[in-house]
């Protein structure tokens, strides 16, 4: 993919002249101009099934950065598949940081994202606390987790968007693509991408961290 290596960086410093944040529209900074980046390519309607997309962050108790440990990602990731078995959902999209994640999911059939998620953080804090031979009680997730429920496809691409911009967001990395833990790739193969586009952070909404 083509990029200039500039990072466009905060929507305050950006000049636009449209507020509706789901099209693509030219914005102008420091002279240069640039694309703005909603714009996904595909047609992601497909992905979007009323009332059934669910974007969920969690955050890790006292934010201990557990997660830098790429072991300990691996582990949630196992204990996020194993929980389709009793609660059917489809990740659509994730991104794991170090004391946080974000991810889209769509439970299926009977299943409901506040069974799963309750299901996913105790069955990870067991497993974890075998896996660091811990026998005492352990908090080892914030109690709440944010969750909202997907309105519409430009909601989708929104959050879409703000999951594969989180590590740049959160200061880890400076290209979406230099991240990987997370679903960027996997959509980008999509065509969800152009290449081209700049990206800048999602102007609306309140994500839970
Ligand atoms: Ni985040």
């Amino acid at each position: 993919m083509t990029r200039s290596g500039h990072n466009v960086g905060h929507v305050s410093n950006v000049t636009r002249s449209k507020h509706n944040i789901g099209n693509v529209s030219n914005v102008t900074r420091s002279g240069h101009n640039y694309k703005f980046a909603y714009n996904i390519s595909m047609d992601i309607r497909r992905y979007y099934t009323p009332g059934h997309v669910v974007f969920i962050t969690q955050v890790v108790n006292h934010r201990q950065p557990v997660f830098q440990n790429s072991e300990t990602i691996f582990l949630l990731k196992e204990i996020f598949q194993n929980a389709k078995e009793i609660h059917p959902y489809k990740m659509l999209a994730f991104v794991f940081l170090p004391d946080h994640f974000h991810v889209l999911i769509q439970p299926k059939g009977n299943s409901n994202f506040s069974q799963i998620m309750h299901s996913i953080k105790r069955n990870f804090t067991v497993a974890y606390k075998r896996s660091m031979n811990f026998k005492g009680d352990l908090q080892f997730w914030q109690k709440r987790f944010w969750d909202h429920v997907i309105r519409n496809e430009k909601d989708l691409e929104n959050h879409l968007h703000y999951i594969h911009y989180n590590p740049i967001k959160h200061g880890y990395v400076n290209e979406m693509e230099d991240w990987k833990e997370s679903s960027f790739l996997k959509w980008y193969k999509l065509g969800a991408y152009s290449g081209e586009e700049k990206w800048v952070e999602p102007l609306h909404g309140t994500w839970g961290e």
